[in-house]
């Protein structure tokens, strides 16, 4: 196994230094998430430094993965949004040799989510969404909404995408809205 400084330098050598910057904020807002949140804040932080591993490669890399790993064969219609996470986690398997399927599934999930989300998915997705660069209108609502309950910022944030998408007529992967359908009735 890597340690924690090599493999910041795996990190960094896949991406821009602006995008490895993202990671390692992501990496921080994950582990005070999940120091708040009783989940293992070692975990949390590794799963948040590599959520985006894989946001640069080349598009033919991901839809080769999609075909030669049985992958849902529709998410070749999506693009790197979407490819980055689910597919982005088997290059993490490959390359880094990080074989734990609760931060693989962290990573899978971080853009998209799903209807049903561990403590340390959550805290990915949302530690994404809402790391101290972020500054898109509603982050701080975001914020604060999250440091009340992670569900609740889960249930923000997707239908932030969800709306975004629509604003911008982009194609919604299936799962994005199943995520919504599910996390906009379940929360008190
Ligand atoms: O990788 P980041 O930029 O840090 O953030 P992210 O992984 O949360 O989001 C990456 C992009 O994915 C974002 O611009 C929105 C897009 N996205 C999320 N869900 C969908 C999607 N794009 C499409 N086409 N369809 C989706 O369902
Ligand atoms: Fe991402
Ligand atoms: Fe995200
Ligand atoms: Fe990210």
């Amino acid at each position: 196994p890597y340690t924690h400084e090599e493999l910041m330098a795996k990190v960094a050598a896949q991406l821009t230094d602006k995008r490895y910057q993202h990671c390692l904020r992501v990496e921080t807002t994950s582990r005070a998430l999940a120091k708040a949140n009783g989940v293992d804040v070692e975990l949390a932080g590794i799963a948040g430094l590599l959520h985006d591993y894989a946001k640069q490669r080349d598009d033919a890399t991901f839809i080769d993965l999609i075909k030669t790993r049985g992958m849902d064969p529709n998410l070749v219609s999506y693009g790197n949004g979407v490819w980055h996470g689910y597919v982005g986690a088997e290059l993490i398997k490959d390359e880094l040799h990080i074989y734990n399927e609760a931060i693989l599934n962290a990573v899978r999930l971080h853009t998209v989510g799903a209807p049903v989300m561990t403590k340390l998915e959550q805290i990915v997705f949302m530690a994404d969404f809402i790391e101290p660069a972020r500054d898109f209108p509603g982050v701080d609502e975001a914020r604060k909404v999250t440091e009340k309950s992670l569900a609740a910022g889960v249930r923000y944030q997707i239908q932030h995408t969800l709306d975004y998408l629509v604003q911008k007529g982009a194609p919604v992967y299936p799962q994005t809205l199943a995520t919504y359908n599910a996390w906009v009735g379940k929360i008190p």
